[in-house]
């Protein structure tokens, strides 16, 4: 099997369910997952919840209910909503699993057998939304009292004993591996900028457990508990199977790609590469990073109360395809994207219904009037034949890149010669179409190739209604001996 692809989400907090911003970074990391599966390669893809820490404790608390019968349902709840986007993760890890608890204690042993570890006392301004403790110059100040200037609620004084991890022993190896680990780049010298500026200091990683009891205990000081972060990004090394399969573990690592959204950079590079280090475990291939969706220019989040929910798109265009193939085809990498309805709509009906489904739906129709639905290989026209393979190609070298949205719009270029092709060429005129059918029938052929990755079920659909078998895209049309047309179907509806 040539290769191996490890692929991550965030493990998102269960205190709310998803809305269409952590479906943005999941259906990319499926597509992704989708691809390199489809390349052949030996694929794992790691999703899942982050169910430790104060946010899920107080959230329970409000709720009058024990954090672990929260969790548990948050979690199905997240798992409904993947189902519904067709998300094929292999494995949906949540925090609180035995291996993963097994897997934390083992870490923070390790590290502190290799003097990475010491007791001290803290004392800073804390955000509960984020997890988080703010410096100076971090917080914004309102009416003389800090507040966390992402969610602009008060900050919290908080003051206690603590362990400490020894970040500061890191900055030299961060230096050496961060540009070349971080993707795109420019977010590597954000936060080497950041380092610059403010240095390294060593971090809090516990909190008493008087004040924070719903975590993983210190293994060997069970009156602390793990700070959340640190229990998360462990969920990595837990998921690639480091303690319980090594061997998969070492096909595995190499080959990592954490997929995250911005407003977690720092902990996915400074903390979370020395921590492997403290481990002695190399970084991971890739931290592969993204914009936020934006909506009238604020980031789209709960406290902002601007969020479009996953169910209200799923409604809209009643098919996941639909959803997924509007996200990816805004995804941006180095760019937030200011979303709304009505750009998704537009997007919808000018790639899904009036150019892939209008094409499908025409050469089917053709194929069968005309031809009975029997379209034999006599030859494949040139005139098409050009913009595919250049499609195909840069379909190809997109995906490597790792911009899906590019890869998609490289297909919808081609798709869009096809259609001017059908109205150049006048197939209905012919007393024999079977040339330029024949070569429209693999121009889809290869597209619905591509496209299976972003819109697995209309893929599908085309393919039986066609009568050919999906495959990964290949260059060179020609490859399919004739084509038995069964039906001609409406693949999207436009909306209004
Ligand atoms: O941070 N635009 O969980 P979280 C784009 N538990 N992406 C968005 C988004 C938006 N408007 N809103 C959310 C946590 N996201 C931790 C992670 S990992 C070891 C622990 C996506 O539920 C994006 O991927 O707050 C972002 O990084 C993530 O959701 C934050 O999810």
């Amino acid at each position: 099997m040539p290769g191996a692809f490890y692929v991550t989400t965030p493990i998102y907090y269960p205190n709310a369910p998803p809305h269409i911003g952590h479906a943005y970074t999941t259906v990319y990391a499926d597509v992704l997952a989708r691809y390199h599966r489809l390349m052949g390669h030996e694929t794992f893809y790691l999703t899942g919840t982050d169910e430790h820490g104060l946010k899920l404790q107080r959230a329970a608390e409000r709720a009058g209910r024990h954090p672990k019968e929260l969790v548990d349902e948050m979690a199905g709840v997240y798992k409904r909503y993947w189902a519904q986007l067709d998300i094929s993760y292999d494995r949906f890890i949540r925090t609180t699993d035995p291996d993963h608890e097994e897997l934390v204690k083992w870490a923070l042993e390790e590290m502190r057998r290799r003097g990475y570890i010491y007791k001290g006392r803290y004392s800073g301004w804390y955000c509960v939304d984020c997890e988080k403790f703010y410096s100076e110059g971090e917080y914004r100040v309102v009416e003389g009292r800090p507040y966390c200037p992402i969610h602009m609620k008060p900050l919290e004084w908080v003051e206690e004993e603590t362990y400490y991890f020894k970040l500061s022993s890191f900055e030299g190896s961060l230096r050496r591996i961060l540009p070349e680990r971080v993707y795109p780049e420019y977010y590597a010298r954000e936060i080497l900028g950041k380092i610059d500026k403010e240095g390294l200091r060593d971090v809090s990683i516990s909190r008493p457990r008087e004040r924070v009891w719903w975590g993983i205990p210190i293994p060997w000081d069970p009156g602390h508990t793990t700070y959340v972060w640190f229990d998360a990004l462990l969920n990595y090394l837990t998921g690639a199977g480091l303690l319980r399969d090594r061997g998969r573990f070492e096909r595995l690592w190499p080959a990592a790609h954490h997929v995250i959204g911005k407003d977690i950079l720092w902990f996915h590079t400074v903390i979370w590469f020395s921590m492997l280090e403290a481990l002695e475990i190399p970084p991971p291939r890739r931290v592969v990073v993204h914009g936020f969706l934006v909506n009238r220019g604020l980031k789209m989040g709960k406290s902002t109360g601007n969020v479009i929910m996953i169910e209200d798109l799923l409604g809209h265009y009643k098919t996941s395809d639909g959803v997924r193939y509007v996200l990816m085809r805004v995804f941006n990498l180095g760019k937030d994207v200011d979303v709304s309805l009505e750009l998704f709509d537009s997007i919808y009906n000018s790639d899904l219904a009036d150019n892939l489904g209008n094409l499908v739906r025409r050469v089917s129709t053709l194929a069968i009037r005309r031809l009975g639905g029997r379209v034999e290989n006599r030859g494949v026209d040139g005139r098409l034949e050009g913009a595919v393979e250049r499609a195909l190609e840069e379909y190809h070298s997109s995906m490597e890149r790792l911009d899906v949205s590019q890869a998609i719009q490289a297909i919808m270029a081609a798709l869009r010669e096809a259609n001017a092709y059908i109205n150049e060429t006048k197939p209905w005129e012919k007393s024999d179409p079977t040339e330029e059918l024949y070569t429209l029938l693999e121009a889809i052929r290869a597209s619905a190739n591509a496209l299976q990755v972003v819109i697995p079920r209309a893929a599908q659909r085309t393919a039986e209604a066609l009568g050919f078998k999906l495959a990964p895209p290949q260059p060179g049309l020609g490859g399919q001996e004739a084509y038995t047309v069964r039906d001609s179907p409406i693949l999207f509806r436009k909306v209004k």
